[in-house]
């Protein structure tokens, strides 16, 4: 539908603080003492698999304690609702969005519910503990199993699509995210170059906020029910 516009949604880790995940860099953001850099990568994985196998168990079991928040249900709402083209891209590896009920969704750092072997290639559900002992359910292989999760050094996932709707956005709003990682941080100015209105939606400035056409700083689970209304 050529007048009606479209829309390009970033999130990342703050949406889902309110749901009671951590995030990354705030002051909750160690993880037994790792900062996430030192963990998500695959030069960690080979070095202590044990160690990268615990803290994704780790997380799994505490995104499957918690509830979607009112922004992530806002999210859902607008998807249900808008006409036009609209693409949530989440950093996020929860299935927090699935479970508000979003479709038109991306996970670009892949999913906390996901396997991939690296014996046979293929992704799969996963739920519960991973470990040096699982076995492939595609090719049976054990051993060879790991997150489907993208780690520091590793491409992230769909970057071409990404890249077409960023081209045509007509609206890109960030929502809960530090601007530190790339590509995602870099977002913003792509959609900008191509004409895009740009709002950020964060508990403080990012790193990027000087991108942003307008900024709204306080809880994504006010402020996001509130620019989806
Ligand atoms: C790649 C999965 C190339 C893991 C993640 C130097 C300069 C520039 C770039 C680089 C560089 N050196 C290295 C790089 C590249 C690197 C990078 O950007 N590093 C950073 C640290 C400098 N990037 C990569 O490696 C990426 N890959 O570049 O590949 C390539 C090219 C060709 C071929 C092969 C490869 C891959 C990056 C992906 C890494 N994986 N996640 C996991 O989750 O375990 S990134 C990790 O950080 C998470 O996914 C997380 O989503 C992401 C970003 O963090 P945020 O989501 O923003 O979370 P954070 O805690 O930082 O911030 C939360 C925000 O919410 C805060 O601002 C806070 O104020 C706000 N908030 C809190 N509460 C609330 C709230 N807001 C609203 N309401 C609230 N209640």
């Amino acid at each position: 539908m050529a007048d009606v516009p479209n829309i390009v949604v970033l999130t990342g880790a703050g949406i889902s603080a309110e749901s009671g995940l951590a995030t990354f860099r705030g002051p909750d953001g160690l993880w037994e003492g790792h900062r996430v850099e030192e963990v998500a990568t695959p030069e960690a994985f080979v070095r202590d698999s044990a160690l990268v196998y615990a803290f994704y168990d780790a997380r799994r079991a505490r995104a499957d304690e918690v509830e979607p928040n009112a922004a992530h249900n806002a999210l859902a709402r607008l998807d249900a609702e808008w006409p036009g083209g609209l693409l949530i891209v989440t950093q996020n590896v929860d299935n927090l969005h699935e479970r508000a009920g979003t479709n038109r969704l991306l996970h670009m750092h892949g999913e906390l519910n996901s396997g991939w072997c690296q014996a046979c290639d293929e992704r799969f559900g996963w739920h519960g503990p991973m470990g040096e002992e699982s076995a492939c359910p595609v090719c049976q292989v054990a051993g060879r199993v790991r997150p489907d999760i993208v780690w520091f050094g590793e491409m992230p996932y769909e970057m071409e699509r990404i890249d077409e709707a960023l081209m045509n956005a007509d609206l890109f709003v960030s929502i809960g995210t530090s601007g530190a990682v790339y590509p995602a941080a870099g977002f913003v100015q792509t959609a900008r170059y191509c004409g895009a209105r740009t709002i950020e939606i964060n508990l403080e400035p990012s790193q990027g906020s000087i991108f942003f056409d307008e900024r709204r700083y306080g809880p994504a689970a006010t402020l996001v029910p509130e620019w989806v209304e």
